[in-house]
């Protein structure tokens, strides 16, 4: 039996944060944990507003899970607060977790800060030189690594700039570049993962996608079999949307 945790806000519309990383585990057939950063108010409109934890309620619920049960991979969706980086590098070196994911969750779909200040900077200074995987988007490949991408050029100067700080493995999502949607693997050497192109605003892709990524290091899958079989897990989810509300699409999950 294979366990992921997600460390990651909750989205009551169950689209992104926590509640589709359980689904996305569920799916994958890998039992799930889940330690909240932030709880958010929202709908498929937009979100509201964000309540982060304070830390000791953070503190405590990954320590007292971590000492008694040991993941096979975590991931780091939605964090708010600027102290988290430093305590789950704590935890990942207490107790050796392996196959690490990041998610560095900066805004929104609907464009909300979902990161305070400073936040990102830790995340990339404390927590990239821990991880195995981690899945900036174009923007946040951007402000990670100081690289204005729009071009296929300058997506891979930012791949390697952000592999030099430690992650085995950079994949870069939701390029939209030169007519093709192309996200950018590279783990010393490039791998294209081309898909298709998907119409229309999902809200949670990017946190279905790490999530799957995460799953399937969970069970063992090597990085790029894993990012191939996440990004055909996205599009099939994406092909079978839903519109509960009155905003964006739900992948069904
Ligand atoms: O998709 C980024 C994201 C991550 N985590 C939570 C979110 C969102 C987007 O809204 O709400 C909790």
């Amino acid at each position: 039996m294979r366990i992921a945790l997600t460390i990651a806000g909750s989205d009551p519309t169950g689209g992104a944060g926590l509640q589709a990383d359980l689904k996305v585990f569920k799916a994958f057939d890998v039992r799930g944990l889940s330690v909240v950063s932030a709880v958010t108010a929202q709908n498929t409109e937009g979100v509201d507003s964000v309540f982060p934890v304070d830390r000791e309620t953070f503190e405590k619920q990954l320590s007292v899970l971590l000492r008694d049960i040991r993941p096979d991979a975590l991931k780091l969706g939605m964090l708010h607060s600027r102290w988290a980086a430093e305590i789950i590098g704590e935890m990942v070196k207490q107790f050796a977790l392996k196959n690490l994911v990041i998610d560095p969750v900066t805004v929104s779909s609907s464009g909300m800060s979902l990161a305070e200040n400073g936040t990102l900077d830790s995340i990339r200074d404390t927590l990239f030189p821990l991880s195995k995987v981690i899945t900036p988007n174009i923007y946040e490949a951007s402000v990670l690594s100081g690289v204005m991408i729009d071009k296929r050029a300058q997506m891979e100067e930012a791949a390697r700039i952000l592999k030099d700080l430690g992650p085995e493995v950079v994949i870069i999502t939701g390029g939209h570049l030169e007519g093709i949607a192309l996200d950018l693997y590279y783990d010393g050497e490039f791998h294209a993962i081309e898909g298709e192109k998907m119409r229309g605003e999902y809200h949670g892709t990017g946190c279905v996608f790490s999530a799957a990524v995460t799953a399937l290091l969970a069970r063992g899958q090597s990085p790029l079999e894993s990012v191939r079989e996440a990004k055909g897990f996205v599009s099939e989810a994406i092909k079978k949307a839903y519109h509960p509300g009155k905003g964006m699409g739900l992948l069904n999950l």
